[in-house]
C-alpha cells in the first residue's frame, strides 16, 4: 500500500535477497525492500551490477528497492577514524555511490559511528517474554563490566553480527572535534558524487546517542547535531535516515515530535525507522510499539503533516516465540501495525480533503 500521501512501508534491514525475503515481503503486502549491508562481492566496494541485480531482482517481483544501508564497517573505517588509508578508503566510497545511482538505487543510508552500535544486554525479556535489547550506560561505565557489552559489527564476512566485549576493540581515542573534523572531510568529498549520480545520503543518528562510549566521541545524538549534520556540506542529496527509536532514546516523544517538526518541512527526512524504546539514556529498553515512550499514531501523524511523503520501515523489532534469526515473527507484527497507522492517516487526510472540497 502506497498512500496518497506518498508514506508507504517497506520490509527493512534484509541482509541479502532471496526468494524467501521476497516472498515473505509479498505476503505482508508491502511495496518495497531496504537491504542493510547486503551480501556483495567487493571487499572495498559494490559494482554497479551487483547493484543493479538487486535492484532488478525487486522489481521483477513488483518490490522498489527503497534504499541500502550501510556500508560495512571495514569499507571507510579510515575516513570515520582519520587513518592511512583514508584517501583510497573515500575513493572507492565515491565509486561505490556512483556505482549505486548507475543501478537506478536512490539511496544509501549511512552512519558515522566509528565506535558502532553498543548494547549491555540483548535477546532478554520483554513484554510476554518477547527477546528484547536494551543499554544501561552504568555497564559501559564500569571497566569491570566490560565483558557485558556487545558491540555490532556491520562486516558480513564475520559469521556474528555482535561481538560481546569493550575489550575486543581496538585502542582508539577520538574526541568530539577530531571526529567533527573527520565527518567535514568525508562530506565535503562525497557530496558532489552524490549530486552527480542523484543518490540521496541518509545519515543515521548515533546509537546509544551518549557523548562518548569506549574513548570513542559520538557526534550525532541530538536533533541539533542532526540539523547541524545538514549544514556541513548543504545539498539536496544530504539527508536523514530519521531512526525514531533513537531519537525516542534521546528524549521520548518530545524529541521525536520535535525532529519531525524541524526536519519534516525542510524536505530533510529521507526515510524513516518507526521503532520505539522503553526509557532514555542513560538507560533504556527496545519495545514494541505502542508500549514504548511515543504515541505512534501520534508520530505518524506528525510526520504526515511534517510533510514527509517517503518509505517507513520495521528497523528493530522484539522477537517472538519460535521467532527467526532475522525476525521474522516480530517483524511481521510490527509492519501490520505500521500498516494500520497508515490507513488511519490516510483515511483522515481523505476525510479532510472530501470536507474541504463539500465546503467549496
Ligand atoms: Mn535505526
Amino acid at each position: 500500500m502506497t498512500t496518497g500521501l506518498g508514506m508507504r512501508v517497506a520490509l527493512g534491514q534484509l541482509p541479502r535477497l532471496s526468494e524467501a525475503s521476497i516472498a515473505f515481503a509479498r505476503q505482508l503486502g508491502v511495496s518495497g525492500i531496504q537491504l542493510n549491508t547486503p551480501d556483495l562481492p567487493g571487499s572495498h566496494r559494490w559494482e554497479a551490477s551487483d547493484l543493479r541485480q538487486l535492484r532488478e531482482t525487486c522489481e521483477a517481483s513488483g518490490l522498489r528497492l527503497e534504499a541500502i544501508e550501510n556500508l560495512p564497517n571495514h569499507f571507510y573505517e579510515h575516513c570515520m577514524t582519520g587513518g592511512p588509508n583514508r584517501e583510497s578508503e573515500v575513493e572507492h566510497v565515491v565509486a561505490t555511490i556512483r556505482n549505486l545511482g548507475e543501478a537506478g538505487i536512490p539511496v544509501l543510508g549511512y552512519n558515522f559511528m566509528p565506535g558502532s552500535v553498543w548494547r549491555t544486554w540483548m535477546r532478554r525479556d520483554g513484554r510476554g517474554g518477547a527477546l528484547v535489547n536494551g543499554f544501561d550506560q552504568a555497564v559501559t561505565d564500569d571497566p569491570a563490566r566490560a565483558d557485558e557489552v556487545i558491540i555490532a559489527r556491520r562486516d558480513r564476512r564475520l559469521a556474528d553480527p555482535w561481538v560481546r566485549g569493550a575489550h575486543l576493540l581496538p585502542t582508539l581515542q577520538i574526541n568530539e572535534s577530531t571526529l567533527w573534523e573527520h565527518y567535514r572531510w568525508f562530506m565535503r568529498r562525497i557530496v558532489p558524487a552524490a549530486e552527480d549520480s542523484g543518490v540521496t545520503l541518509a545519515l543515521h543518528p548515533d546509537d546509544p546517542p551518549v557523548p562518548m562510549l569506549g574513548g570513542v566521541a559520538r557526534l550525532f545524538r541530538s536533533v541539533g547535531a542532526l540539523e547541524e549534520a545538514l549544514d556541513v556540506v548543504p545539498s539536496e542529496r544530504a539527508a536523514i535516515d530519521l531512526c525514531l527509536g533513537t531519537v525516542s532514546e534521546m528524549g521520548g516523544e518530545l524529541a521525536v515530535l520535535q525532529a519531525i517538526q524541524s526536519l519534516g518541512p525542510r524536505g530533510k527526512i529521507c526515510y524513516v525507522h518507526f521503532r520505539d524504546v522503553k526509557g532514555t539514556v542513560p538507560m533504556f529498553e527496545e519495545c514494541f510499539l505502542g508500549e514504548g515512550n511515543f504515541r505512534p499514531l501520534r508520530v505518524m501523524r506528525a510526520l504526515r503533516d511534517s510533510g514527509f511523503a517517503g518509505f517507513i520501515l520495521d528497523d528493530h523489532a522484539p522477537g517472538l516465540v519460535d521467532d527467526s534469526d532475522y525476525g521474522h515473527r516480530g517483524r511481521a507484527h510490527a509492519i501490520g501495525y505500521l500498516q494500520g497507522l497508515l490507513e488511519a492517516i490516510s483515511d483522515e487526510a481523505d476525510v479532510a480533503a472530501s470536507a474541504r472540497t463539500f465546503n467549496d
